[in-house]
């Protein structure tokens, strides 16, 4: 079985899967944008579109501190804060989740801007179609879709989603059930590819979930974390067990980072028999202020970001990012969520992970 699976990721790799297209703006034009999308849906192709949103209102504005603060005046957003700038991640066995922190935006611009290494680290990543919704009033700054993506995906976005924060947070790998094409606005985001031909290999496992704690202020230097319980009567998630409350919440999350852990690195490499002659272990595209990235549903990814540098347009005044995606429902029906399944299923079964609930499975349960 561990043969078939390294000749399946070499056959994959041999036939383009573990490559960017990139774009230059000058290729760029409306009746190729759609067939070339359509294309790299098809076969679940990374693609870079060079400074396809280098006219968008937001690349300006955004930046403009001012501007920003009185659109935001009366705007509270929930933030994600952490020690370590690890929010959603694995660290030392337990599943962390953020602290989140409700705060007046201006708030929020003032800490990012005034962050140092030993203050807490904020991120704005709230992923619940935040842009449209918690920060509507920005909204209109950037386009309401992406109209070629809506022909290709034939609908409009799920999800369109405001990131916003410091350079020292980190998105841990994870991969998403949608297309998602992702824009930058300020400074520049790193996102670390791994197909889903080979994303299996990096061990996905369930573990207990727990919530960074600070014990006093945002300014303190003294974290904790505490166990993440279920409500069994409202579903709910709360840090205060009780006879209601008493399961600990479970995230089944990525275990291994072979772009930071050299171990980690050298088990996933064995695991699709990985070669000097395979190429990088992992695919590396940094974008810069006006680029967008097609990144196709099912590619684990992990993402870092800088702020800009001088010139270049980007905010002086944030030590961080800023982006903005739309998120399109993937087709489940697609011959690539079949193929990644059953990969899975097989990485399942030589323990290179937990097995997955299958929705046949759950539905055979509720019979
Ligand atoms: O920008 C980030 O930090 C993460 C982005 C991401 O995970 C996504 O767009 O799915």
């Amino acid at each position: 079985m561990d043969a078939a699976l390294q000749r399946h990721c070499r056959t994959a790799r041999s036939l383009g899967s573990h490559a960017v297209h990139e774009l230059k703006l000058d290729s760029l034009t409306p009746a190729n944008l759609e067939s070339i999308l359509a294309k790299n849906c098809s076969r679940n192709r990374v693609t870079v579109f060079r400074q396809y949103a280098r006219d968008w209102d937001a690349l300006s504005t955004f930046v403009d501190r001012d501007w920003l603060e009185r659109t935001m005046e009366t705007v509270c957003v929930d933030v994600a804060v952490t020690e370590n700038g690890l929010a959603d991640a694995v660290v030392e066995d337990v599943f962390c989740l953020p602290a989140e922190e409700n705060l007046p935006f201006k708030d929020f611009i003032r800490r990012i801007s005034t962050e140092t290494d030993a203050d807490p680290v904020h991120y704005y990543q709230a992923q619940n179609n935040n842009l449209r919704e918690e920060c509507a009033a920005l909204f209109d700054q950037v386009p309401a879709s992406i109209d070629f993506a809506d022909k290709v995906f034939g609908s409009s976005p799920e999800a369109v989603n405001f990131w916003c924060g410091s350079h020292r947070a980190l998105t841990s790998f994870h991969k998403d059930h949608y297309e998602n094409l992702y824009a930058v606005v300020s400074g520049t985001k790193t996102f670390h590819l791994i197909p889903p031909t080979e994303s299996w290999a990096l061990e996905e496992r369930t573990f207990p979930t727990s919530q960074y704690t600070p014990s006093m202020d945002h300014h303190t230097s003294t974290w904790s974390t505490t166990p993440v319980f279920i409500d069994e009567e409202t579903g709910a998630m709360t840090t205060n067990a009780s006879p209601t409350a008493k399961t600990r919440m479970k995230t089944r999350w990525c275990s291994l980072d072979p772009t930071s852990n050299p171990k980690h690195a050298e088990t996933f490499a064995k695991r699709i028999g990985h070669t000097p002659k395979s190429g990088p272990l992992f695919l590396t595209v940094t974008l810069h202020r006006g680029d967008m990235l097609y990144l196709p549903a099912l590619w684990a990814h992990k993402v870092e970001q800088r702020a800009g540098m001088d010139g270049d347009g980007s905010a002086s005044w944030l030590k961080g990012a800023m982006a903005v995606n739309y998120w399109y429902d993937m087709d489940f029906s697609s011959p690539t969520f079949v193929m990644h399944s059953f990969l899975r299923r097989i990485a399942a079964s030589v323990g290179y992970m937990e097995p997955d609930v299958d929705i046949e499975d759950s539905e055979d349960e509720s019979e």
